[in-house]
């Protein structure tokens, strides 16, 4: 190991979620000194915290899991397409078990500041608790949709009934029948959990600031002959996953659709809605994504669905974006959602006709009256990418906040590092992250433990990017949105669901596997954008 003594570790990762275990797994097996904090009393970041009924995965079980241990591949079955969150957590913490984790696991370990000394050539990160560890490299594997965000809507606190937000939901069952319950908030999560509990409630009042279009995800059991055929065709199921921009197993089509007819495009829609999971979402005409013309389509195409599956037009209308395109925002995958507004017991309230004035001691006030709920659900998303990392008082050299670097939104190079923060890494941080983000994180660990190794293997300590490389990278990152569907579109992509945020785009627009070929590129030659010391 690199440790010379004292009690400084060669590496603490942060974050206990299936990009953390992946990083801890890749620095044991090069031999590291390494020990993964998390804050969580278990294993399984998103799939710890977001226990809320319904909550699964939208893209296939098996591209989301992890390939690298044929082990875990040849042990693990699946057992649905798209496994919900009880199944994902067993299967994070069987990989714990199965690797031998747990020994480097620290859990009830929230990190409170992670502050750069020059001369020690050490991170010194600071706990909740008290305790203090020295590392000579810190990875942060925070979580992209990791940091809760509550609407701005005052007196939570006077609310006497039961509130939960849905990415913190409580580890026990939360009693629904017979309540007057509400949901805040329709992206994915909201989706998800409206249509279980329009099944239970008393009565289900949704507030709806803008809808969304979604797709149903036609679900189904994987069975043993079917997991069987999986793991037979595992290799070939990598390498798709590796080709395709969102990591998945669908990638677009390259016929124009605006060359088809009418009739054949319709036909391979019709096609797609009948398939499972993100088929309609990621595997569409490329078209759509990038003309408009192509998109106002497929948009015609889907407000007919909703219109078709929602008795009351009005209420269609309502659940019909206006705003946006499809796939102009990420649209959620659902199951019976829009009949759900079809139920006697369920009403659906547009808080931008009627906005969220406050919470009262007995429910919710708006512009134009007051209502009575025993349960309210908070579905109001996260805030992405970076808000994780505001909640770390992370300091580099001569004490600069990464809040300060990153006060006109996210700077990094590759987003792997920032430039004033040596030996700091982000796995899963801004300016890298789109689609399937395992597929994304295990290529950035991979790279990660190989440069320290690599650090090690020639005697040096300490690895820092640069300004130059990091001002590259920005355009890059920047010049890939501008003028796409995308950047004209309110998403969490640029932080948009929470408001008074500063609008920047966090994600990385140009796919998996260019992202991959830059990273391969600058470790290739020789850690290019990089000072190595
Ligand atoms: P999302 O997708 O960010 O959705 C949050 C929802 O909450 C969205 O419908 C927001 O409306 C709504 N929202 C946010 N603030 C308010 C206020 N103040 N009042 C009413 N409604 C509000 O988060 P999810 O948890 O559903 O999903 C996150 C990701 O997890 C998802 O994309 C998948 O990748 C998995 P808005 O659209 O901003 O107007």
């Amino acid at each position: 190991t690199i440790a010379d003594g004292g009690s400084r570790l060669d590496a603490i990762v942060v974050g206990g979620g299936i990009s953390g275990l992946h990083q801890l797994w890749e620095l044991r097996e090069r031999g590291f000194d390494v020990r993964l904090l998390e804050a969580g009393s278990g294993l399984g970041g998103v799939w710890f915290w977001n226990r809320y009924p319904g909550a699964r995965f939208d893209s296939e079980s098996y591209t989301y899991g992890y390939f690298f241990s044929q082990e875990i591949v040849d042990e693990w079955s699946w057992t649905e397409e798209y496994a919900s969150q009880p199944e994902t957590e067993a299967y994070l913490n069987f990989v714990a078990d199965r690797l031998d984790l747990r020994r480097h696991v620290q859990l009830n370990a929230r990190v409170v500041s992670a502050h750069w000394h020059e001369e020690e050539t050490a991170w010194v990160v600071t706990l909740e608790s008290g305790e203090v560890l020295r590392t000579r490299f810190l990875v942060t594997a925070l979580g992209i949709l990791s940091k809760p965000a509550f609407p701005k809507v005052p007196g939570l606190e006077d609310f006497q009934g039961e509130w939960h937000h849905t990415g913190l939901w409580p580890d026990r069952d939360v009693d629904v029948a017979g309540k007057r319950v509400a949901v805040i908030g329709t992206g994915s999560s909201g989706v998800q959990i409206i249509p279980l509990l329009a099944k239970e409630a008393e009565s289900l009042t949704v507030f709806q600031r803008s809808p969304n279009w979604c797709t149903p995800i036609n679900n189904f059991p994987i069975d043993d002959v079917r997991m069987a055929d999986i793991r037979e065709r595992i290799e070939e199921i990598y390498q798709t996953t590796q080709r395709t921009p969102g990591g998945g197993i669908h990638g677009p089509k390259p016929e124009s659709s605006l060359e088809m007819t009418d009739e054949q495009r319709r036909a391979v829609w019709d096609e797609l809605y009948e398939a499972p999971g993100m088929a309609f979402v990621m595997g569409n005409f490329r078209d759509i994504s990038v003309n408009r013309e192509a998109n106002a389509n497929v948009t015609a195409y889907l407000a007919e669905k909703i219109r078709g599956r929602v008795n009351d037009p009005a209420i269609a209308d309502l659940l019909i974006p206006t705003d946006h395109g499809f796939g102009q925002k990420r649209p959620p995958l659902e199951n019976g959602y829009f009949e759900t507004y079809n139920e006697p017991n369920v009403s659906l309230v547009s808080t931008i006709d009627e906005p969220l004035v406050r919470y009262t001691a007995t429910g919710v006030e708006t512009s134009a009256r007051h209502y009575e709920f025993d349960l309210v659900v908070i579905a109001t998303g996260f805030e992405a990418v970076t808000g994780s990392y505001n909640t770390i008082d992370i300091r580099g050299v001569d004490g600069e906040t990464l809040v300060d670097h990153w006060i006109d939104g996210p700077r990094s190079y590759l987003g792997l590092q920032v430039s004033g923060f040596p030996n700091l890494f982000m796995v899963g941080g801004p300016q890298s992250s789109s689609g399937i983000i395992p597929r994304l994180t295990e290529t950035q660990s991979t790279w990660v433990a190989a440069c320290l190794a690599h650090l090690r293997d020639l005697g040096l300590t300490r690895i820092a990017t640069t300004e130059t490389a990091e001002d590259e990278w920005n355009e890059h990152v920047n010049s890939g949105i501008v003028g796409t569907l995308q950047e004209d579109a309110e998403s969490w992509a640029f932080g948009s669901n929470v408001e008074g945020r500063r609008r920047a785009y966090l994600l990385y627009a140009g796919g998996q596997p260019q992202y991959r070929e830059r990273i391969a590129e600058a470790a290739e030659a020789g850690y290019k954008g990089f000072d190595l010391g």
